[in-house]
């Protein structure tokens, strides 16, 4: 049965500017996807085998450990290798017909039309992010504080984005869960800057104690495009599989021109929904297009 958000819980994501939604999703729900991880890392892993940038194919490993351990058998300093591994397994470059699936979700879909109403669009702003074991100092992709509204354009102001961060695996401080910081979102957006890759700037973060959205696989975190988040690094000996999805109502600007929205839901119109999974690919391969060398962010 699809969670429907009671009104308490509204009224704390507004009030907070966060909400975890506990138990939406199932085993059953991440399956698909999975599923089709798993082939994609098998193929990649072997043939990275065959070119003899990796030892061995670790074969018996299974979604949350196999390109963990990978990542063991490439030396720290060899960084271009590190980020080949993980660099090409986003979802808009994957394309993966079961994520597209996934967006259509009732599970999903029904605490989203809490916040947003029944007329929902997906924005582009879509990841799929794995986070391996860090080693040293460095955890390759770790996300900064930031509000999501400083990555998109300035068209996006008038629009109320809600994002959805949809962790595959459990997650705590020690694998890297999420640290938002609550109830600021009345300050509105603060000034960020592009070093460090789109940040708050640091003497204009709020003195708030940050909060770590400790989360078992199957929760949802939604904040408002106002919350300042991070990533941590992933000290575990799993992949941090998270996916995070960003829906508003349909019609307002995404504040990312290039990138296809898609409207995934909708009840006065239900033929205006856009489930063509062909659409989806021709659409990212020529947003992506159009998109080179486009500074997406507002800074
Ligand atoms: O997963 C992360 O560490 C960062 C994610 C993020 O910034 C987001 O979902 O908006
Ligand atoms: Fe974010």
């Amino acid at each position: 049965m699809a969670v429907t958000l009671s009104s308490e819980q509204v009224d704390q994501y507004y009030k907070e500017g966060f909400l975890i939604v506990r138990g939406a999703l199932s085993d059953t729900d991440f399956a698909p996807i999975e599923s089709a991880y798993n082939d994609l890392l098998d193929r990649r892993i072997r043939e990275w085998v065959s070119e003899g940038k990796l030892n061995d194919p670790i074969e018996n490993e299974g979604f949350s450990t196999r390109l963990a351990r990978a990542a063991e058998q490439i030396p720290v300093e060899d960084t271009d290798r590190m980020k080949a591994l993980t660099t090409d397994l986003d979802l808009m470059i994957t394309r993966l017909p079961a994520v597209f699936e996934f967006f259509f979700n009732p599970n999903l879909l029904s605490p989203v039309a809490g916040i947003i109403g029944p007329e929902i669009t997906l924005s582009p702003i879509q990841h799929i992010r794995p986070y391996i074991p860090v080693r040293g100092d460095n955890q390759p992709g770790q996300v900064p504080w930031h509000q999501d509204q400083g990555v998109t354009k300035e068209e996006a102001d008038v629009s109320e984005i809600l994002t959805v961060w949809i962790p595959m695996i459990n997650v705590d401080p020690h694998s890297g869960c999420l640290q938002i910081l609550p109830g600021v979102t009345a300050q509105g957006l603060l000034q960020h800057e592009a070093e460090g890759g789109t940040r708050i700037k640091p003497n204009l973060m709020p003195q708030t104690e940050p909060y770590d959205c400790v989360m078992s696989r199957g929760d949802l975190l939604f904040m408002s495009a106002y919350t300042p988040h991070r990533g941590q690094p992933n000290r575990s000996d799993y992949v941090r599989w998270t996916m995070d999805l960003r829906f508003q109502k349909t019609g307002t600007p995404t504040g990312r021109p290039t990138h296809p929205e898609f409207i995934v839901q909708s009840r006065q119109d239900p033929s205006s929904v856009q489930d063509d999974y062909e659409e989806w690919c021709r659409r990212w391969i020529e947003g992506r297009e159009a998109g080179k060398g486009v500074r997406h962010h507002r800074v």
